[in-house]
């Protein structure tokens, strides 16, 4: 996955009243300190240029302001593909498009109005035609921008949302799926040996627990999901399905974390059922894992890792598996582009 881009430095949008409040005020500032400095013309040439000068401020003002926003949205085309489905998880993707759209004509009606009432200043004969015609501008700019007014309130709706985009590491990364109460914390907190740095993830309660551990060499990160992947997805509400199949493009593995004690307080059978359910969605390798070693000796099952996250026992065979599988992934990866 390619990095993150900066959700978290978009610039706040303002409001229409605020960009020609801003382009205005440039104008007049601009030509109040011309007024000095115009020498022995007619007051005609003179009046010519104050006023043209007023609208060529008001203009590049605005298209300044307006061109920024354009250039600090990112360009949605080309997200990394977890982002790609967190924007449409969490915001009316078209309404986006179409705001943004909504600014760049407006930036390019401002240029070509005051194109061409800057020619109608210049053709003026009589002193009395200056003004109205530079009036007419402001007025007709100013009904440009507040027509898109509802666009830029969407767009700063838009950055609040995604400001509140986790950011995560272009690493090796392995997401941790399970019930509440099997361990998922602590087990991140064995693997990587630290207190998880906390993200958060565009929905009210939920937020992303990251960790990063190193093994041979390589450097992996891992996510810890709580209130995402512990309940079956036939639970969810479609708007929450959107939000958790945005994981399945971060993940490079995912552990199926089980408490085969119960103490977690749902059987096995439902957790295998949970561990179904999350492996039809993803499509990338899976480890089982259970959890909670220490408190009851079990029979081992093929193809499940016991370990304890709270006494440490497992995790260091954990780690090599994660390691095979990664690797295993990779060389898939190279074969298919090859
Ligand atoms: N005996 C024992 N207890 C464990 C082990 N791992 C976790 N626990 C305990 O199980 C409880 C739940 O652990 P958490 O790591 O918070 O579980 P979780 O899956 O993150 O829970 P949610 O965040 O609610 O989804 C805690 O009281 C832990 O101390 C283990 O290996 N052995
Ligand atoms: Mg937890």
């Amino acid at each position: 996955m390619e990095p993150a881009p900066d959700f978290q430095v978009l610039p706040t949008i303002g409001n229409a009243d605020h960009y020609l409040d801003v382009a205005f005020r440039a104008a007049k500032d601009a030509t109040d300190m011309m007024r000095t400095g115009l020498g022995r013309k007619t007051r005609l040439d003179k009046s010519k240029q104050i006023e043209g000068q007023r609208i060529s401020k008001v203009n590049h003002t605005l298209q300044r302001m307006l061109n920024k926003i354009l250039e600090t949205f990112p360009s949605f085309d080309r997200l990394p593909p977890f982002y790609n489905a967190l924007v449409k998880a969490t915001v009316d993707y078209g309404m986006l498009k179409q705001s943004l759209g909504a600014v760049q004509w407006a930036a390019e009606q401002s240029g070509r109005l005051a194109g061409a009432h800057i020619a109608e200043i210049r053709r003026a004969q009589k002193m009395e035609q200056v003004n109205p015609i530079r009036t007419q501008y402001y007025g007709r700019v100013a009904s440009v921008i507040k027509q898109i007014n509802k666009n830029f309130l969407y767009l700063e709706d838009c950055r609040r949302t995604m400001k509140r985009y986790p950011v995560i590491k272009n690493l090796p990364t392995i997401v941790i799926a399970g019930y509440p109460n099997v361990g998922k914390t602590t087990l991140l907190k064995a693997l990587t040996g630290s207190a998880p740095e906390i993200a958060p993830y565009p929905f009210t309660t939920q937020e992303l627990m990251l960790g990063y551990f190193e093994y041979e060499g390589t450097k992996y990160q891992v996510i810890d999901t709580p209130g995402l992947l512990d309940r079956p997805l036939s639970d969810r509400k479609p708007a929450e399905v959107h939000a958790i199949l945005a994981l399945t493009h971060l993940a490079s593995l995912i552990i199926f974390l089980t408490d085969p004690t119960e103490t977690c307080g749902y059987t096995l059978l439902d957790q295998d059922k949970l561990l179904a359910s999350i492996k039809k969605e993803f499509k990338q390798p899976g480890i089982i894992v259970a959890n909670k070693a220490d408190l009851e000796e079990r029979p081992s099952t093929k193809g499940v890792l016991h370990v304890s996250a709270e006494t440490g026992k497992g995790i260091d065979l954990l780690k090599k598996k994660i390691q095979e599988k990664a690797l295993k992934e990779e060389k898939k990866e190279l074969n298919s582009e090859s």
